[in-house]
Protein backbone atom coordinates (compact mmCIF):
# COMPACT_ATOMS: atom_id res chain seq x y z
CA UNK A 1 0.00 0.00 0.00
CA UNK A 2 1.36 3.35 -0.85
CA UNK A 3 1.41 6.49 1.87
CA UNK A 4 -1.46 8.08 -0.19
CA UNK A 5 -3.49 4.91 0.22
CA UNK A 6 -2.64 4.17 4.00
CA UNK A 7 -3.77 8.35 4.57
CA UNK A 8 -6.85 7.75 2.48
CA UNK A 9 -7.47 4.55 4.10
CA UNK A 10 -6.92 6.62 7.82
CA UNK A 11 -9.01 9.44 6.79
CA UNK A 12 -6.21 11.63 7.08
CA UNK A 13 -5.17 14.59 5.03
CA UNK A 14 -2.79 13.61 1.81
CA UNK A 15 -1.73 17.41 2.50
CA UNK A 16 0.23 16.20 5.16
CA UNK A 17 2.53 14.03 2.81
CA UNK A 18 4.17 16.79 1.17
CA UNK A 19 3.80 20.01 3.71
CA UNK A 20 7.53 20.55 3.96
CA UNK A 21 10.69 19.65 2.89
CA UNK A 22 12.05 16.61 5.13
CA UNK A 23 12.28 14.12 3.07
CA UNK A 24 10.31 9.94 4.16
CA UNK A 25 12.25 7.40 1.72
CA UNK A 26 11.06 3.87 2.29
CA UNK A 27 13.37 1.32 3.19
CA UNK A 28 11.80 -0.91 0.90
CA UNK A 29 13.16 0.25 -2.46
CA UNK A 30 14.66 3.64 -0.86
CA UNK A 31 12.11 6.04 -2.69
CA UNK A 32 10.87 9.01 -1.74
CA UNK A 33 7.03 8.92 0.27
CA UNK A 34 6.49 12.15 1.79
CA UNK A 35 8.25 15.43 2.37
CA UNK A 36 6.85 16.70 5.52
CA UNK A 37 7.10 20.20 7.34
CA UNK A 38 9.69 20.00 10.52
CA UNK A 39 8.75 22.24 13.63
CA UNK A 40 10.72 25.02 14.38
CA UNK A 41 12.20 26.37 17.44
CA UNK A 42 8.41 28.46 17.65
CA UNK A 43 6.57 25.83 17.01
CA UNK A 44 8.20 23.90 19.42
CA UNK A 45 7.70 26.79 22.45
CA UNK A 46 4.13 27.07 21.27
CA UNK A 47 3.66 23.18 21.38
CA UNK A 48 4.88 22.90 24.84
CA UNK A 49 2.77 25.77 25.95
CA UNK A 50 -0.16 23.98 25.15
CA UNK A 51 1.20 21.24 26.27
CA UNK A 52 1.55 22.81 29.73
CA UNK A 53 -1.88 23.99 29.62
CA UNK A 54 -3.60 20.29 28.79
CA UNK A 55 -2.09 19.03 31.46
CA UNK A 56 -3.75 21.60 33.67
CA UNK A 57 -7.03 20.33 32.63
CA UNK A 58 -6.61 17.15 32.13
CA UNK A 59 -5.20 16.06 35.47
CA UNK A 60 -8.67 16.79 37.65
CA UNK A 61 -9.67 14.67 35.19
CA UNK A 62 -10.80 11.51 36.86
CA UNK A 63 -8.32 8.36 36.02
CA UNK A 64 -10.83 6.28 34.99
CA UNK A 65 -12.53 8.72 32.89
CA UNK A 66 -8.96 8.89 31.67
CA UNK A 67 -9.08 5.10 30.66
CA UNK A 68 -12.39 5.70 28.52
CA UNK A 69 -10.00 7.92 26.49
CA UNK A 70 -7.53 5.32 25.74
CA UNK A 71 -9.93 2.56 25.53
CA UNK A 72 -11.63 4.76 22.78
CA UNK A 73 -7.65 4.90 21.35
CA UNK A 74 -7.58 1.05 21.45
CA UNK A 75 -10.51 0.55 19.88
CA UNK A 76 -9.50 2.57 16.75
CA UNK A 77 -6.63 0.68 16.43
CA UNK A 78 -7.95 -2.19 16.51
CA UNK A 79 -9.91 -1.27 13.51
CA UNK A 80 -7.13 0.31 11.63
CA UNK A 81 -4.69 -2.75 12.77
CA UNK A 82 -3.75 -3.76 9.47
CA UNK A 83 -3.32 -0.20 7.87
CA UNK A 84 -0.84 1.00 10.82
CA UNK A 85 0.39 -2.19 10.23
CA UNK A 86 1.02 -1.40 6.05
CA UNK A 87 2.25 1.80 7.24
CA UNK A 88 5.10 0.26 9.99
CA UNK A 89 6.01 -1.98 6.99
CA UNK A 90 6.36 1.33 4.61
CA UNK A 91 8.08 3.02 6.22
CA UNK A 92 10.41 1.29 9.00
CA UNK A 93 10.87 -1.89 6.31
CA UNK A 94 9.63 -4.51 9.18
CA UNK A 95 7.66 -7.76 7.41
CA UNK A 96 4.01 -7.76 7.69
CA UNK A 97 3.78 -9.85 10.57
CA UNK A 98 6.37 -7.71 12.47
CA UNK A 99 4.51 -4.81 11.71
CA UNK A 100 0.80 -5.83 12.43
CA UNK A 101 2.28 -7.49 15.92
CA UNK A 102 3.63 -3.80 17.27
CA UNK A 103 0.15 -2.34 16.62
CA UNK A 104 -1.13 -5.48 18.38
CA UNK A 105 1.23 -4.56 21.32
CA UNK A 106 -0.52 -1.19 21.00
CA UNK A 107 -3.97 -3.05 21.38
CA UNK A 108 -2.42 -4.54 24.26
CA UNK A 109 -1.10 -2.09 25.99
CA UNK A 110 -4.28 0.41 26.01
CA UNK A 111 -6.59 -2.69 27.58
CA UNK A 112 -3.47 -2.83 30.35
CA UNK A 113 -3.74 1.44 30.87
CA UNK A 114 -7.63 1.02 30.92
CA UNK A 115 -7.52 -1.53 33.79
CA UNK A 116 -4.86 0.79 35.18
CA UNK A 117 -6.37 3.73 35.64
CA UNK A 118 -8.94 2.04 38.07
CA UNK A 119 -5.62 1.02 40.18
CA UNK A 120 -3.47 3.68 40.51
CA UNK A 121 -2.78 2.29 43.82
CA UNK A 122 -0.77 4.15 46.70
CA UNK A 123 -0.74 2.82 50.14
CA UNK A 124 -1.21 3.86 53.71
CA UNK A 125 1.66 3.61 56.37
CA UNK A 126 0.95 2.80 59.76
CA UNK A 127 1.85 6.11 61.77
CA UNK A 128 4.39 5.83 64.68
CA UNK A 129 1.94 8.84 66.30
CA UNK A 130 -0.84 8.48 68.44
CA UNK A 131 -4.35 9.70 66.03
CA UNK A 132 -2.48 10.26 62.93
CA UNK A 133 -2.38 8.22 59.62
CA UNK A 134 0.30 8.06 57.22
CA UNK A 135 -0.52 7.84 53.65
CA UNK A 136 1.13 7.58 50.03
CA UNK A 137 -1.10 9.19 47.15
CA UNK A 138 -0.04 8.98 43.06
CA UNK A 139 -0.37 12.34 41.32
CA UNK A 140 0.07 13.44 37.59
CA UNK A 141 3.62 14.58 36.68
CA UNK A 142 3.15 17.01 33.97
CA UNK A 143 3.77 17.19 30.13
CA UNK A 144 5.62 14.02 29.17
CA UNK A 145 8.55 14.10 26.82
CA UNK A 146 8.59 10.69 24.16
CA UNK A 147 11.21 10.35 22.42
CA UNK A 148 10.99 7.29 20.34
CA UNK A 149 14.06 5.40 17.46
CA UNK A 150 12.44 3.94 13.94
CA UNK A 151 12.55 0.18 15.12
CA UNK A 152 9.29 0.87 17.10
CA UNK A 153 7.68 3.28 15.19
CA UNK A 154 4.58 3.47 17.49
CA UNK A 155 4.56 1.18 19.99
CA UNK A 156 7.12 2.33 22.11
CA UNK A 157 5.32 5.77 21.86
CA UNK A 158 2.27 3.71 23.07
CA UNK A 159 3.83 2.32 25.59
CA UNK A 160 4.76 5.64 27.20
CA UNK A 161 1.33 7.91 26.26
CA UNK A 162 -0.66 5.12 26.98
CA UNK A 163 0.52 5.31 30.86
CA UNK A 164 1.15 9.03 30.81
CA UNK A 165 -2.26 9.86 29.47
CA UNK A 166 -4.13 7.34 32.42
CA UNK A 167 -1.55 9.14 34.74
CA UNK A 168 -3.24 12.45 34.08
CA UNK A 169 -0.09 13.41 32.04
CA UNK A 170 0.10 15.05 28.35
CA UNK A 171 2.55 14.02 25.94
CA UNK A 172 4.40 15.48 22.97
CA UNK A 173 5.65 12.97 20.96
CA UNK A 174 9.08 13.50 19.20
CA UNK A 175 9.55 10.43 16.99
CA UNK A 176 12.95 9.50 14.55
CA UNK A 177 13.43 11.31 11.83
CA UNK A 178 12.90 8.56 10.11
CA UNK A 179 9.19 7.44 10.83
CA UNK A 180 7.50 10.81 10.61
CA UNK A 181 4.22 9.41 9.44
CA UNK A 182 3.91 6.68 11.89
CA UNK A 183 3.74 9.95 14.25
CA UNK A 184 1.07 11.46 12.07
CA UNK A 185 -1.28 8.56 11.56
CA UNK A 186 -0.87 7.52 15.54
CA UNK A 187 -1.59 11.27 16.32
CA UNK A 188 -4.28 11.30 14.08
CA UNK A 189 -6.19 8.58 15.55
CA UNK A 190 -5.44 9.73 19.12
CA UNK A 191 -7.58 13.00 17.74
CA UNK A 192 -9.99 11.03 16.58
CA UNK A 193 -10.60 9.28 19.98
CA UNK A 194 -10.57 12.55 21.58
CA UNK A 195 -13.56 13.65 19.07
CA UNK A 196 -16.50 14.68 21.60
CA UNK A 197 -14.55 13.43 24.71
CA UNK A 198 -15.52 16.56 26.18
CA UNK A 199 -13.10 16.52 29.21
CA UNK A 200 -10.15 15.87 26.77
CA UNK A 201 -8.34 18.87 26.13
CA UNK A 202 -7.12 20.33 23.08
CA UNK A 203 -3.25 19.40 23.18
CA UNK A 204 -3.15 16.81 25.07
CA UNK A 205 -0.99 14.81 23.10
CA UNK A 206 1.03 16.49 19.80
CA UNK A 207 3.76 15.34 17.97
CA UNK A 208 6.66 17.61 17.67
CA UNK A 209 8.59 16.41 14.19
CA UNK A 210 12.85 17.42 14.24
CA UNK A 211 16.30 16.13 14.87
CA UNK A 212 18.59 16.47 17.32
CA UNK A 213 17.58 19.97 17.91
CA UNK A 214 14.25 18.90 18.61
CA UNK A 215 15.44 16.77 21.50
CA UNK A 216 17.68 18.54 23.20
CA UNK A 217 15.11 21.16 23.46
CA UNK A 218 12.69 19.12 24.88
CA UNK A 219 15.36 17.53 27.38
CA UNK A 220 16.28 21.12 28.60
CA UNK A 221 13.19 22.43 29.13
CA UNK A 222 11.59 22.39 32.94
CA UNK A 223 8.01 22.69 31.62
CA UNK A 224 8.42 19.10 30.72
CA UNK A 225 9.44 16.91 34.18
CA UNK A 226 9.64 13.48 32.39
CA UNK A 227 11.66 12.48 29.31
CA UNK A 228 11.01 9.23 28.43
CA UNK A 229 13.98 8.05 25.61
CA UNK A 230 14.53 5.20 23.85
CA UNK A 231 17.73 4.90 21.23
CA UNK A 232 21.28 4.73 21.62
CA UNK A 233 23.30 4.43 24.12
CA UNK A 234 24.92 7.30 23.03
CA UNK A 235 21.88 9.70 22.38
CA UNK A 236 20.88 8.02 25.79
CA UNK A 237 23.87 9.54 27.51
CA UNK A 238 23.23 13.03 26.26
CA UNK A 239 19.69 13.10 27.26
CA UNK A 240 19.83 11.50 30.35
CA UNK A 241 22.40 13.92 31.41
CA UNK A 242 20.75 17.13 30.07
CA UNK A 243 17.44 16.18 31.78
CA UNK A 244 19.29 15.24 35.29
CA UNK A 245 20.98 19.10 34.79
CA UNK A 246 17.50 20.45 35.60
CA UNK A 247 16.71 17.35 37.90
CA UNK A 248 14.11 16.92 35.53
CA UNK A 249 12.90 12.54 35.65
CA UNK A 250 14.01 10.94 32.79
CA UNK A 251 13.59 6.90 31.41
CA UNK A 252 16.04 5.32 29.82
CA UNK A 253 15.80 2.49 27.52
CA UNK A 254 18.79 2.19 25.22
CA UNK A 255 21.19 -0.19 23.18
CA UNK A 256 20.85 -3.91 24.25
CA UNK A 257 23.57 -6.49 23.64
CA UNK A 258 21.27 -9.54 24.63
CA UNK A 259 22.75 -13.24 24.88
CA UNK A 260 21.53 -16.73 24.62
CA UNK A 261 23.18 -19.04 26.85
CA UNK A 262 22.27 -22.92 25.15
CA UNK A 263 23.48 -25.49 27.82
CA UNK A 264 24.33 -29.14 26.93
CA UNK A 265 20.66 -30.04 28.11
CA UNK A 266 18.91 -27.55 25.87
CA UNK A 267 15.99 -28.01 23.71
CA UNK A 268 18.19 -27.62 20.60
CA UNK A 269 15.12 -27.52 18.40
CA UNK A 270 13.42 -24.71 20.33
CA UNK A 271 16.94 -22.93 20.75
CA UNK A 272 17.71 -22.52 17.32
CA UNK A 273 14.23 -21.52 16.59
CA UNK A 274 14.45 -18.49 19.16
CA UNK A 275 17.76 -17.64 18.24
CA UNK A 276 17.02 -17.16 14.38
CA UNK A 277 14.01 -15.41 15.44
CA UNK A 278 15.81 -13.32 17.94
CA UNK A 279 19.19 -12.50 15.53
CA UNK A 280 17.48 -11.79 12.43
CA UNK A 281 14.07 -10.97 12.92
CA UNK A 282 13.41 -7.00 12.69
CA UNK A 283 16.61 -7.74 10.51
CA UNK A 284 18.39 -7.45 13.72
CA UNK A 285 17.13 -3.72 14.36
CA UNK A 286 15.55 -4.21 18.10
CA UNK A 287 16.64 -3.19 21.19
CA UNK A 288 16.37 -6.55 22.08
CA UNK A 289 17.91 -8.60 19.22
CA UNK A 290 19.93 -11.85 20.04
CA UNK A 291 23.53 -10.41 19.53
CA UNK A 292 25.05 -13.04 21.07
CA UNK A 293 25.24 -16.64 21.34
CA UNK A 294 27.44 -18.99 24.64
CA UNK A 295 26.72 -22.74 23.86
CA UNK A 296 28.14 -25.29 25.83
CA UNK A 297 31.31 -26.93 24.34
CA UNK A 298 29.76 -30.08 23.65
CA UNK A 299 26.81 -29.28 21.59
CA UNK A 300 28.44 -26.13 19.61
CA UNK A 301 29.43 -27.86 16.44
CA UNK A 302 25.70 -29.11 16.27
CA UNK A 303 24.25 -26.05 17.27
CA UNK A 304 26.68 -24.04 14.47
CA UNK A 305 25.82 -25.86 11.95
CA UNK A 306 22.17 -25.90 12.16
CA UNK A 307 22.05 -22.34 12.74
CA UNK A 308 24.40 -22.14 9.39
CA UNK A 309 21.72 -24.22 7.71
CA UNK A 310 18.90 -22.12 8.72
CA UNK A 311 20.71 -18.83 7.77
CA UNK A 312 21.20 -20.23 4.30
CA UNK A 313 17.60 -20.84 3.72
CA UNK A 314 16.25 -17.60 4.72
CA UNK A 315 14.19 -15.60 2.91
CA UNK A 316 15.00 -12.14 2.32
CA UNK A 317 13.43 -9.49 -0.04
CA UNK A 318 10.10 -7.75 0.17
CA UNK A 319 8.69 -7.22 3.74
CA UNK A 320 5.68 -7.22 1.86
CA UNK A 321 5.61 -10.36 0.52
CA UNK A 322 4.47 -13.31 1.73
CA UNK A 323 6.86 -15.76 3.05
CA UNK A 324 9.56 -13.00 3.60
CA UNK A 325 11.34 -13.33 6.94
CA UNK A 326 14.07 -10.60 6.82
CA UNK A 327 13.46 -7.26 5.16
CA UNK A 328 15.67 -4.17 4.56
CA UNK A 329 18.08 -2.08 7.10
CA UNK A 330 16.62 1.14 7.27
CA UNK A 331 19.39 2.89 5.50
CA UNK A 332 23.09 2.80 4.12
CA UNK A 333 24.46 4.23 7.36
CA UNK A 334 23.13 0.73 9.09
CA UNK A 335 24.61 -1.25 6.24
CA UNK A 336 27.82 0.33 6.48
CA UNK A 337 28.16 -0.06 9.98
CA UNK A 338 27.20 -3.73 9.53
CA UNK A 339 29.94 -4.23 7.11
CA UNK A 340 32.22 -2.31 9.65
CA UNK A 341 31.63 -4.70 12.23
CA UNK A 342 32.23 -8.02 9.84
CA UNK A 343 35.62 -6.81 8.84
CA UNK A 344 36.44 -5.98 12.07
CA UNK A 345 35.53 -9.29 13.61
CA UNK A 346 37.52 -11.15 10.22
CA UNK A 347 40.49 -9.05 11.16
CA UNK A 348 40.41 -10.37 15.02
CA UNK A 349 40.20 -14.11 14.00
CA UNK A 350 36.56 -14.84 13.84
CA UNK A 351 35.14 -16.86 11.31
CA UNK A 352 32.23 -15.13 9.72
CA UNK A 353 29.26 -16.84 7.56
CA UNK A 354 26.76 -14.89 5.26
CA UNK A 355 26.87 -11.17 5.56
CA UNK A 356 26.83 -8.86 2.27
CA UNK A 357 24.18 -6.78 0.49
CA UNK A 358 21.39 -9.03 -1.56
CA UNK A 359 19.12 -8.22 -3.99
CA UNK A 360 21.14 -4.98 -4.96
CA UNK A 361 20.31 -4.88 -8.78
CA UNK A 362 16.78 -4.99 -8.02
CA UNK A 363 17.00 -2.40 -5.34
CA UNK A 364 20.02 -0.28 -5.72
CA UNK A 365 18.94 2.24 -3.47
CA UNK A 366 17.75 -0.03 -0.71
CA UNK A 367 19.63 -2.42 2.02
CA UNK A 368 19.21 -5.92 1.80
CA UNK A 369 21.77 -8.20 3.48
CA UNK A 370 22.62 -11.60 4.64
CA UNK A 371 22.18 -12.03 7.94
CA UNK A 372 25.67 -13.12 9.42
CA UNK A 373 27.13 -15.53 11.84
CA UNK A 374 30.52 -15.26 13.05
CA UNK A 375 31.72 -18.02 15.02
CA UNK A 376 34.66 -16.03 17.49
CA UNK A 377 37.36 -18.00 18.84
CA UNK A 378 38.48 -15.72 21.39
CA UNK A 379 37.34 -12.29 22.38
CA UNK A 380 35.75 -10.14 19.49
CA UNK A 381 36.22 -6.70 20.57
CA UNK A 382 33.19 -5.47 18.95
CA UNK A 383 31.15 -8.05 20.44
CA UNK A 384 31.19 -5.41 23.11
CA UNK A 385 29.21 -2.71 20.52
CA UNK A 386 25.81 -2.89 19.58
CA UNK A 387 25.86 -3.10 16.26
CA UNK A 388 22.19 -2.66 14.40
CA UNK A 389 21.81 -5.34 11.68
CA UNK A 390 21.86 -9.20 11.90
CA UNK A 391 25.18 -9.57 13.62
CA UNK A 392 25.28 -12.52 15.92
CA UNK A 393 28.62 -13.57 17.33
CA UNK A 394 28.79 -17.30 18.80
CA UNK A 395 31.11 -18.64 21.43
CA UNK A 396 32.00 -21.94 22.62
CA UNK A 397 31.91 -22.13 26.43
CA UNK A 398 33.35 -24.74 29.06
CA UNK A 399 31.13 -23.69 32.54
CA UNK A 400 28.23 -22.23 32.89
CA UNK A 401 30.00 -19.83 35.54
CA UNK A 402 32.03 -18.15 32.77
CA UNK A 403 29.21 -18.41 30.48
CA UNK A 404 26.78 -15.74 32.63
CA UNK A 405 30.16 -13.89 33.36
CA UNK A 406 30.89 -13.33 29.85
CA UNK A 407 27.47 -12.73 28.92
CA UNK A 408 27.21 -10.05 31.86
CA UNK A 409 30.77 -8.31 30.86
CA UNK A 410 29.25 -6.10 28.53
CA UNK A 411 28.28 -2.73 29.23
CA UNK A 412 24.71 -2.94 27.99
CA UNK A 413 21.82 -5.09 30.16
CA UNK A 414 18.44 -5.37 28.68
CA UNK A 415 17.80 -9.03 28.08
CA UNK A 416 19.04 -12.33 28.13
CA UNK A 417 17.82 -16.35 27.70
CA UNK A 418 19.20 -19.43 28.81
CA UNK A 419 18.13 -22.60 26.96
CA UNK A 420 18.16 -25.78 29.43
CA UNK A 421 16.13 -28.64 30.44
CA UNK A 422 18.16 -28.29 33.74
CA UNK A 423 16.25 -26.89 36.47
CA UNK A 424 19.95 -26.27 38.53
CA UNK A 425 20.76 -24.24 35.71
CA UNK A 426 17.73 -22.31 34.91
CA UNK A 427 17.74 -20.76 38.48
CA UNK A 428 21.40 -20.64 38.50
CA UNK A 429 20.78 -18.29 35.44
CA UNK A 430 17.97 -16.16 36.88
CA UNK A 431 19.44 -16.02 40.15
CA UNK A 432 21.05 -12.84 42.58
CA UNK A 433 24.19 -14.14 40.85
CA UNK A 434 23.01 -14.91 37.34
CA UNK A 435 22.55 -12.53 34.47
CA UNK A 436 22.50 -9.17 35.23
CA UNK A 437 19.66 -7.82 32.72
CA UNK A 438 16.59 -6.29 32.82
CA UNK A 439 15.05 -9.13 31.29
CA UNK A 440 15.73 -13.08 31.68
CA UNK A 441 14.19 -15.91 30.40
CA UNK A 442 14.24 -19.28 30.30
CA UNK A 443 13.57 -21.56 27.10
CA UNK A 444 12.44 -17.94 25.64
CA UNK A 445 14.56 -15.85 22.87
CA UNK A 446 15.80 -12.28 24.02
CA UNK A 447 12.99 -10.44 21.95
CA UNK A 448 9.35 -10.38 21.36
CA UNK A 449 8.57 -9.24 25.34
CA UNK A 450 5.35 -8.96 26.23
CA UNK A 451 3.73 -5.96 27.42
CA UNK A 452 2.34 -7.39 30.70
CA UNK A 453 6.11 -7.20 32.49
CA UNK A 454 8.23 -3.88 32.85
CA UNK A 455 10.53 -3.38 30.04
CA UNK A 456 14.07 -2.14 30.45
CA UNK A 457 17.25 -3.33 31.18
CA UNK A 458 20.16 -1.76 33.48
CA UNK A 459 23.77 -0.31 32.81
CA UNK A 460 24.35 1.36 29.33
CA UNK A 461 20.56 0.22 29.00
CA UNK A 462 20.05 3.14 30.85
CA UNK A 463 17.63 1.49 34.02
CA UNK A 464 14.42 3.04 32.99
CA UNK A 465 11.18 1.10 32.88
CA UNK A 466 7.91 0.79 30.62
CA UNK A 467 5.28 -0.84 29.47
CA UNK A 468 3.86 -3.32 32.32
CA UNK A 469 4.14 -4.16 35.99
CA UNK A 470 4.80 -1.02 38.45
CA UNK A 471 6.24 1.23 35.50
CA UNK A 472 3.31 3.58 35.72
CA UNK A 473 4.52 5.32 38.69
CA UNK A 474 7.42 6.34 36.49
CA UNK A 475 4.86 8.94 34.80
CA UNK A 476 3.70 9.97 38.42
CA UNK A 477 4.91 12.04 41.32
CA UNK A 478 4.78 10.52 44.60
CA UNK A 479 3.50 12.23 47.47
CA UNK A 480 3.47 11.14 51.38
CA UNK A 481 1.34 12.97 53.35
CA UNK A 482 0.90 12.66 57.21
CA UNK A 483 -2.30 14.00 58.92
CA UNK A 484 -2.81 14.40 62.69
CA UNK A 485 -6.48 14.08 63.90
CA UNK A 486 -5.23 14.45 67.40
CA UNK A 487 -5.44 18.02 69.37
CA UNK A 488 -1.03 17.53 70.71
CA UNK A 489 1.70 17.80 68.20
CA UNK A 490 4.06 14.98 69.20
CA UNK A 491 7.08 14.65 66.97
CA UNK A 492 8.41 12.12 64.98
CA UNK A 493 11.19 10.10 66.76
CA UNK A 494 10.40 10.84 70.42
CA UNK A 495 11.45 13.99 69.54
CA UNK A 496 10.58 16.94 72.74
CA UNK A 497 11.48 20.51 71.62
CA UNK A 498 10.29 23.02 73.85
C1 LIG B 1 12.67 -2.10 21.01
O1 LIG B 1 13.34 -2.74 20.24
O2 LIG B 1 12.89 -0.87 21.17
O3 LIG B 1 10.58 -7.26 23.18
C2 LIG B 1 11.51 -2.63 21.75
C3 LIG B 1 10.49 -6.86 22.03
C4 LIG B 1 9.42 -5.84 21.73
C5 LIG B 1 9.89 -4.47 22.03
C6 LIG B 1 11.24 -4.10 21.54
N1 LIG B 1 8.25 -6.15 22.47
O4 LIG B 1 11.22 -7.24 21.14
Amino acid sequence: MSAARIFEALGLDQGRLSDGDWVVCSPIDGAEIARVALDSPEALEAKVARSVEAFAQWRIVPAPRRGELIRRFGALLREHKSTLGALITLEAGKITAEGEGEVQEMIDICDFAVGLSRQLYGRTIASERPEHSLRETWHPLGPVGVISAFNFPMAVWAWNATLAVVCGNSLLWKPSEKTPLCAIACQHLFTQAMAGFDDAPDGLSQVVLGGRETGVALADDVRVPLISATGSCAMGRQVGARVAQRFGKSILELGGNNAIIVTASADLDLAVRAIVFGAVGTAGQRCTTTRRVFVQREVARVLFERLEQAYAALPIGDPRKAGTLVGPLIDARAFAQMEHALQVAREQGGKVVGGGRVLADRYPDAYYVQPALIEGGGALDNSFEETFAPVLYCFAYDALDEAIARQNAVPQGLSSAIFTTDVREAERFLAATGSDCGIANVNVGTSGAEIGGAFGGEKATGGGRESGSDAWRGYMRRQTATVNYSDELPLAQGVRFG
